[in-house]
């Protein structure tokens, strides 16, 4: 059972004070052993409200999404690592469903599918919905695998984690850990969870066309790129589509020298 293992709730934040004070005392904590707000670049009082609520909170200096969620893995030895976002936009009470689907035999990474669980109106624009749809689609055409989503709201299990060598800096993050997870061929089940409209403050992405241009190209150039480096190794394009993947024979157990 998940539970008598450790668990870590990670969420990246920028700039999210009023936000951090709304969801925070939502995250029942007999759940989980930790909060972790890993906080690179905030002008505003994220780090002192994570604080003054439970939180410990991190700091990281390199900004960008994923080097936040890495520094927040830095600063755990839990066993079980929940990831979050931090503008009130994911809601606390499907953490349980969330962290319980990891008992399913099995199950070593679960998605939070807000395409399969209610969306707030103007919770998921156009857009993202146009470019996780399409996303979906290049994963299951290329490893044969099935998602509806690149939800940031997600468990895994610290052992499974570690195969991943994840190594995005930013939005490219999701998406690297489930291509790597269907590359790898992990344990992976979605779940339905609830998706509201960040609580306040200004979005970095999907609310403005620059941050949703950068962050698609992000992740379709992440798509193809690992793509590329599975199916032809030595082009050119993979490095040109900017894949952060490992390739597979540098990764190999017990290789000898
Ligand atoms: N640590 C860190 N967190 C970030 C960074 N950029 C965004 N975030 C956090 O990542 C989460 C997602 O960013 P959002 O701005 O909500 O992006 P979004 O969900 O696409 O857009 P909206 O919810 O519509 O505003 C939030 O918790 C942000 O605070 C960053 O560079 N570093
Ligand atoms: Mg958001």
């Amino acid at each position: 059972m998940y539970r008598q293992q450790t668990v870590a709730l990670i969420v990246p934040v920028l700039d999210e004070a009023e936000n951090i004070a709304q969801w925070l005392p939502q995250v029942d904590r007999t759940l989980v052993d930790e909060v972790i707000v890993a906080d690179n670049g905030s002008t505003d009082e994220s780090v002192d409200v994570a604080r003054r609520l439970g939180a410990t909170a991190v700091i990281e200096p390199r900004r960008g999404y994923g080097s936040a969620c890495l520094r927040g893995i830095a600063a755990t030895g839990a066993e079980i690592l929940v990831f979050m976002d931090g503008d009130g936009s994911d809601d606390p009470s499907d953490l349980a469903a969330v962290v319980e689907a990891l008992d399913n035999p099995g199950i070593e990474l679960v998605v939070g599918s807000r395409v399969l669980g209610d969306a707030d109106p103007g919770a998921l624009t156009p857009v993202q919905r146009f470019g996780n749809a399409l996303t979906c689609e290049l994963v299951r055409l290329f490893w044969g695998v099935r998602y509806t989503d690149l939800g940031p709201f997600r468990a895994i299990r610290r052992r499974a984690l570690e195969t991943l060598e994840m190594a995005d800096p930013d939005f490219g993050w999701t998406i690297e850990m489930q291509v790597k997870a269907a590359q790898r061929g992990l344990g992976v089940v979605e779940i339905p969870v609830r998706r509201k409209r960040r609580h306040a403050g200004t979005s970095k992405v999907s609310g403005n066309l620059y941050g949703s241009y950068m962050a698609g190209r992000r992740i379709l150039g992440y798509v193809f790129g690992a793509f590329l480096e599975d199916r032809c190794p030595s082009s050119p394009l993979a490095t040109f589509f900017g894949a952060k993947t490992p390739r597979r024979e540098t990764s190999a157990p017990n290789k000898t020298p």
